[in-house]
């Protein structure tokens, strides 16, 4: 993408309404633009990260055998009313009245009609297990909020539908998404810790958040240091072996590691020196309810024998776009966003200090060529601006390498290479350049 070409409003001043640096780095980098309290558009930039994240949530739902669907954003009242969360819910749900009278309302989550769509068509055992989960807007009318993207009121959700016959089976559905969440998460750069947690208004006894650490974080956690130093990338995969899951699951959740409401200081105190006090963003959150929905709402199959089965359930929820806010807390300098590479908008930048050179304009073009050849999405600063000011863009967007082509390297045939995380710069020729950016880092 040429940036001549490329609508990126980006902010010269500091937006003075946004509280936090990853507010604050959205609205300057051009990544979204506020339509209402907590209700954003979002730009090219930003949609691009989006994308991103939601592709890794999605091939990581995908490995573990779940699939998607797309339900849609608007529910009848009626199916709120079966499972007798419509008065519950309270004003946190924005409800519609259409124009034949009939209430309805835009889902906050889905597990009403899931289980609708489930009680349609599930007839036997052999129907389950099943995990359906899709990747829609949610609305949420918060009364505060705030933080950008991070407590919006419609924001984007992964949100996760598991079914099966007994307690067993939903316990391995459970421990797929929890694996299956850490592995999200670690493509991602993050480091996601699993933490015991309330259900609120979702249901039942067995939950988990998930939550990575940031100064800025809305709650304050606890956790042992030698969690945070777990190759999470190397998590078994194999989601048919019950045993070795299981296992799996114990061995992270044996970890101490609590929110503010469940910290214990007494049981924490024994970790001496390897409890670390933090603050922490939650990014997803895992429940298993049983048969709360199943059985309010009349989804049952026939067993084996005949037997009437009511499957237990759960529900698993990862915040895409509260993700995107999140990555930039956990990740930025002074200067800018710091994009992990698997959710880089481009993959590359190319700067082009002298446009106009016929030497600087040939190399530029040919790099610029050669990059997006090699797959690696670049992003092409061919603007007449001051060289300072293309610096600063470009920090400011994040994109895990520069590329700097000015008139003394087109002469010598070099371009300098910048690690955007490291600030290291080095002095390379094209091929050079090349072979260290598709290198695996
Ligand atoms: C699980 C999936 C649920 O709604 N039902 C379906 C369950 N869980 S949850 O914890 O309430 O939400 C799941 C994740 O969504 C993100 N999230 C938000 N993101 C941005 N703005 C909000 N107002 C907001 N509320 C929830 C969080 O990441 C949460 O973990």
């Amino acid at each position: 993408m040429r940036l001549s070409q490329f609508f990126l409003p980006t902010l010269r001043e500091t937006p003075t309404e946004a509280q936090i640096v990853s507010h604050r780095l959205m609205l300057r980098a051009g990544m979204v633009r506020q339509q209402a309290a907590g209700i954003y558009s979002w730009l090219p930039l930003g949609h691009r990260v989006l994308t991103k994240i939601a592709q890794i949530v999605r091939e990581e739902q995908d490995r573990s055998g779940a699939q998607e669907i797309l339900m849609p954003t608007i529910q009848p009242a009626e199916l709120w009313r079966e499972s007798g969360r419509y008065d519950d819910y309270g004003k946190e749900m924005l409800r519609i009245t259409d124009r034949h009278e009939r209430e309805m309302l835009y889902g906050p989550t889905n597990e009403e009609m899931v289980t609708e769509i489930a009680r349609a068509s599930f007839r036997s055992y052999r129907d389950l297990p099943r995990n359906l989960y899709h990747i829609q807007w949610k609305f949420r009318d918060e009364v505060r909020p705030r933080f950008g993207v991070m407590r919006g009121r419609e924001f984007l959700m992964k949100d996760a539908y598991s079914f099966d016959a007994d307690a067993a089976g939903a316990r391995h559905s459970y421990n797929k998404m929890f694996i299956a969440y850490l592995r999200t998460f670690a493509r991602m750069g993050l480091k996601a810790i699993p933490m015991r947690a309330d259900t609120g208004p979702i249901g039942g006894d067995l939950s988990h958040e998930f939550i990575i650490l940031a100064e800025t974080g809305e709650s304050a956690v606890y956790v042992d240091r030698d969690f945070l130093d777990q190759n999470l990338l190397d998590l078994p995969v194999d989601y048919d072996d019950v045993a070795g899951l299981q296992k799996a699951v114990d061995r992270f959740t044996g970890f101490y590691a609590a929110t503010d409401e469940k910290h214990d200081p007494a049981v924490a105190a024994r970790l001496g020196d390897r409890l670390v006090g933090a603050r922490g963003i939650e990014v997803g959150h895992i429940f298993y309810f049983g048969t709360k929905y199943s059985a309010a709402m009349g989804l049952s199959v026939q067993g084996p024998n005949g037997e009437k089965i009511v499957p237990e359930m759960g529900s698993y929820g990862i915040g895409v776009s509260r993700l995107v806010g999140a990555l930039i807390e956990a990740s930025h300098d002074d200067a800018g966003i710091v994009w992990p590479a698997a959710v880089a908008p481009f993959g590359a930048g190319v700067i082009n200090l002298r446009v106009g050179d016929a030497a600087c304009d040939a190399m530029a073009g040919d790099l610029y060529a050669r990059l997006r050849a090699a797959g690696l999405d670049p992003l092409y600063d061919d603007r007449a601006e001051s060289a300072g000011a293309k610096f600063a863009n470009m920090d400011l967007v994040g994109l895990p390498w520069q590329l700097v082509v000015g008139p003394r390297g087109a002469k010598a045939g070099t371009v300098e290479v910048k690690d955007r995380r490291s600030g290291a710069k080095e002095e390379l020729s094209l091929d050079a350049a090349l072979a260290k950016l598709t290198a695996p880092r």
